[in-house]
C-alpha cells in the first residue's frame, strides 16, 4: 500500500496542480515570526496585519490541525489578452479561487474530496488562504521566496497557492534546489512605483498599487499615490514583470475560459461606459475584491489611468464622468479636468 502522503500527492498531480508537499503545522512558526517582524519593521502596517493574524493563530479555530497539504497551481500557460495586459494583474485575470467553472477551482473540489475518501478531516479557505501560504510553500521545499516576498516554483512567481488542513500527521518535503537572488540584485524595488516593496522581503501593503486598487482605494481622487500607478488598473505586477528570474516563464498558450469574450469590456473606455446589471453579471463575480456595488471604484481607477496617461481623446469621456451619478467619479473627473486645464464649467455647473 502507498503512503498517504504520496497518493495525495500522485493525486494533485493527476489533477493538473503544478506541485503538491505536506508539512507539520509546527514548521508554520516561522511565519509568526516573520509577521510580527513586518510590523515591527513597517509600524503603519499594524492594522492592516491585525486582520491577517488568523492565519498565524489557525490553531484557534482548527485544534485538531496536524498538517498542512500545499500546492502550486501555475499560471503561465494562458494568454493575457492584449486589451487588458499590463493594465490588469495577471493573478486576477487567471483567478480560478471563486469560479467553479474554471477547471483548477474543480480539482480543488476534487482534491478535497478525495482526502476525505482516504479518511482524512480537512479544512480550506479558497479566497484568502488558510495558512501564510508563500512560508507554508517555502518549509514544503516547493520554492524559494525572493526579495520581493514572492514565492517562485520552476514557474517562476508566476503560481497561485493553495492549501489545506488536515487531522494526520504527515510530512512529505521536498528539498529544495533553486539558486538565490543575485548578490546585489535589487530591481523590484527600485521598480516598485510607490516604494511599498521598500526592501528586501519588506513591504507595506498600504502603499502596495494591488491594495489601492481593490480593497482599499475609498478616495482615491485624494490619494497622493494615485499618480504613481502608472498603467494599472486593477492590481500591480511590476515587482514580477522585472524579475530576472522570471524571465521566459510565461509561455501564454492556452485561453482561459471566457476571458477572451469579456477582455473587451474591461478597457478604460469601455469601464466607463459599463452599466450596473453587466458589471454585477460578468465582472464583480471574477474580480471580487470589489463588491457588486463598487463599479465606482473600478471608474476612478480608468479616471485615474486617464490622468496618468492623458490623451486627447480622452477628453469627452473625462467630461461625461464630471455628470457622473457616483460622487467619487464626478470628484475624480473634475480633479482631472482642473489639471488638464479641460473646460468644464458646463459640466460643473450641471451638478454643483
Ligand atoms: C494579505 C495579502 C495581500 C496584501 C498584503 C501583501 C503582503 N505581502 O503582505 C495585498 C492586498 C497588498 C496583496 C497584494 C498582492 N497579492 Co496577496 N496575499 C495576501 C495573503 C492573504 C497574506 C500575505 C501575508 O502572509 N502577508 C504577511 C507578510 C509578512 O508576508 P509576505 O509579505 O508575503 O512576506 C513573506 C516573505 O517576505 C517571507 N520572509 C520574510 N523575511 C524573509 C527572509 C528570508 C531570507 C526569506 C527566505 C523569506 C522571508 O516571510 C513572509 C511570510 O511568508 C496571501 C495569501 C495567504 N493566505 O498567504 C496572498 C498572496 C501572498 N498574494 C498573492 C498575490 C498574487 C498578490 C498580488 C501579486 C496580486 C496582484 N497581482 O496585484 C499582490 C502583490 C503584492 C506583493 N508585492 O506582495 C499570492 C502570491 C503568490 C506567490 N507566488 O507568491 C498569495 C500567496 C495568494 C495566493 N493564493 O497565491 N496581498
Ligand atoms: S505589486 Fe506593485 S505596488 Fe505592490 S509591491 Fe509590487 S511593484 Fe510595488
Ligand atoms: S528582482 Fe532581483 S532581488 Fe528582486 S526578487 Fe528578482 S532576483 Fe530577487
Amino acid at each position: 500500500m502507498e503512503q498517504i502522503e504520496k497518493l495525495i500527492q500522485r493525486k494533485a498531480l493527476e489533477l493538473g496542480y503544478e506541485k503538491c508537499g505536506i508539512i507539520p503545522v509546527h514548521l508554520l512558526e516561522g511565519y509568526k515570526e516573520k509577521l510580527n517582524e513586518r510590523v515591527q519593521k513597517v509600524a503603519e502596517s499594524e492594522a492592516f496585519y491585525k486582520g491577517k493574524q488568523h492565519l498565524a493563530h489557525f490553531e484557534k479555530e482548527f485544534p485538531w490541525a496536524k498538517s498542512v497539504v500545499v500546492l502550486t497551481v501555475p499560471q503561465t500557460q494562458y494568454k493575457v489578452p492584449e486589451a487588458v495586459g499590463g493594465h490588469i494583474a495577471k493573478s486576477y485575470l487567471f483567478d480560478s479561487r471563486v469560479d467553479e467553472q474554471t477547471k483548477e477551482h474543480q480539482h480543488s473540489l476534487s482534491l478535497e474530496a478525495y482526502m476525505k475518501e482516504l479518511g482524512l478531516r480537512v479544512s480550506t479557505e479558497r479566497k484568502y488562504g488558510i495558512v501564510g501560504l508563500r512560508w507554508a510553500a517555502m518549509q514544503a521545499g516547493l520554492g524559494i521566496i525572493r526579495r520581493n516576498n514572492f514565492f517562485y516554483s520552476e514557474s517562476g512567481s508566476w503560481v497561485r497557492l493553495e492549501a489545506f488542513l488536515t487531522d494526520r500527521d504527515m510530512e512529505l518535503i521536498e528539498k529544495p534546489r533553486f539558486t538565490p537572488c543575485p548578490k546585489n540584485c535589487d530591481r523590484c524595488i527600485k521598480a516598485c512605483p510607490t516604494s511599498s516593496l521598500c526592501d528586501a522581503y519588506t513591504m507595506n501593503p498600504l502603499r502596495c498599487v494591488s491594495f489601492l486598487t481593490t480593497f482599499s482605494g475609498r478616495d482615491l481622487p485624494q490619494e497622493p499615490l494615485a499618480a504613481d500607478f502608472g498603467e494599472w488598473i486593477y492590481g500591480c505586477d511590476i515587482c514580477q514583470e522585472v524579475c530576472p528570474m522570471n524571465h521566459g516563464k510565461w509561455t501564454g498558450s492556452e485561453e482561459f475560459p471566457g476571458l477572451t469574450e469579456l477582455a473587451p469590456s474591461l478597457t478604460v473606455e469601455t469601464i466607463m461606459k459599463m452599466d450596473e446589471e453587466f458589471y454585477r453579471q460578468k465582472v464583480q463575480p471574477k474580480f471580487f475584491y470589489l463588491t457588486p456595488d463598487e463599479l465606482w471604484k473600478w471608474q476612478v481607477n480608468a479616471l485615474n489611468y486617464m490622468n496618468n496617461n492623458y490623451q486627447e481623446h480622452f477628453e469627452q469621456i473625462i467630461l461625461e464622468a464630471c455628470g457622473s451619478s457616483f460622487e467619487k467619479v464626478r470628484e475624480m473627473a473634475v480633479a482631472i479636468c482642473k489639471s488638464h486645464e479641460i473646460h468644464v464649467e458646463k459640466e460643473l455647473a450641471s451638478y454643483e
